[in-house]
């Protein structure tokens, strides 16, 4: 039987807003881009929520549905920063992490020796360390699988806990839309709907072999999901070693002055990349080129804050191998991870 939990933190760029300012508490508050230059909502605060603002919906439509909306711009800095802090306070009961974003994560806990082993314990202290250590709340779900404690961590949010013991797994699934389950998307959804399966108890009465015939592979899974079973391991994720982002012309640039006119663009795009990493450093600079005859080359130098002109400067560098028109600029950065103790970081965002 293993221990899983799910965390996942409270309306979390929005929360670290209201922890740094005391002004934006009580009110409904909203971390985007302004309505007039196109801007979307990141996330906003619950007392926003009321009011219908979501994640993803345009700045526009927020203020629409409510006026009165605080919006901030977004300080990437001080989200990584309580990130980094929050999964500090996780690596205390386990090193099986998997962050699935600056403020989620999965942790298999089954060999922790923490609290005698007791997950739902490990899971009270780290809610309680996280609220005294950083000031923000994370809610999190302790099940025997992934699938069950990602939905239990959103049950009792936000600032909650909910614990899915083996013995409720078969009265939990039941009444459990299939809309929640780990795959099923909106077709999927509709397709289940379509054959008369809402609920999760609907699928486990259905046979196997009807889901096999309608489904194939995904039938097994629907199957097993509905019966509280998933297998999926805590995959812990690899050190990165850089962060690059490139960009193929549609048309050859004919000339160094083209392409240096590409770069700031480049390099705004890898300090957003990087901007949505968590416990990395940046080692070097590095540009690659790519030129009309398809041949590459990549010029790089240590750096611990590049400026542009290290870019241009390494861009000259890597065009003269050649001098002839260019398909394809990338720049990216070299990268080691910060240990804030004596336990190497390893951790590598989605995105
Ligand atoms: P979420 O965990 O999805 O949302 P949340 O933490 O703001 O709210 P809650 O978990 O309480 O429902 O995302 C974490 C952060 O990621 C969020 O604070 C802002 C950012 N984000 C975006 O920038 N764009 C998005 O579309 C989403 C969903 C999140
Ligand atoms: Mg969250």
């Amino acid at each position: 039987m293993r221990k899983i939990l799910h965390s996942d933190a409270d309306c979390f760029y929005a929360a670290v807003e209201m922890r740094d300012n005391p002004a934006y508490r009580g009110i409904p508050l909203a971390v985007g881009g302004s309505a007039d230059r196109r801007g979307v909502i990141a996330t906003c605060n619950y007392e926003a929520r009321a009011f219908g603002v979501r994640s993803a919906m345009s700045t526009a439509m927020a203020l629409r549905l409510c006026p009165q909306l605080t919006l901030v711009r977004g300080r990437m800095d001080a989200y990584k920063e309580a990130s980094r802090q929050i999964f500090d306070i996780y690596r205390r009961y386990t090193d099986l992490i998997e962050p699935l974003s600056l403020d989620e994560a999965f942790m298999d806990v089954s060999h922790s020796p923490a609290c005698q082993g007791s997950a739902t314990l490990m899971a009270r202290e780290i809610r309680e360390a996280v609220k005294h250590e950083t000031g923000l709340t994370v809610s999190i779900g302790v099940a025997a699988n992934k699938f069950l404690a990602k939905i239990a961590s959103d049950w009792n949010k936000p600032d909650g806990l909910k614990v899915i013991l083996p013995e409720e797994v078969e009265a939990f699934v039941q009444d459990l839309p299939v809309t929640k389950l780990h795959g099923v998307g909106k077709r999927t959804a509709e397709r289940l709907h379509n054959q008369g399966l809402y609920t999760c108890g609907d699928i486990r009465q259905t046979p196997l072999r009807t889901l096999l015939e309608r489904h194939g592979a995904f039938g097994q899974r629907l199957y097993d999901l509905a019966h509280g079973q998933d297998e999926r391991e805590v995959k812990v994720s690899r050190v990165r070693k850089s962060i690059s982002t490139e960009n193929t012309f549609a048309e050859d640039l004919p000339d160094l002055a083209q392409c240096r006119a590409q770069l700031p663009e480049l390099i705004e795009d890898l300090e957003r990349r990087y901007a949505r990493l968590s416990g990395y450093r940046i080692e070097g600079a590095v540009v690659k080129v790519k030129f009309n005859n398809f041949q590459q080359t990549t010029v790089e130098h240590s750096d611990p804050a590049p400026s542009t002109k290290r870019f241009e400067q390494l861009l000259i560098e890597g065009w003269q191998r050649q001098a002839r028109p260019v398909r394809l600029l990338g720049v990216g950065y070299r990268l080691s991870t910060v240990s804030s103790d004596s336990s190497e970081r390893q951790l590598t965002l989605p995105w």
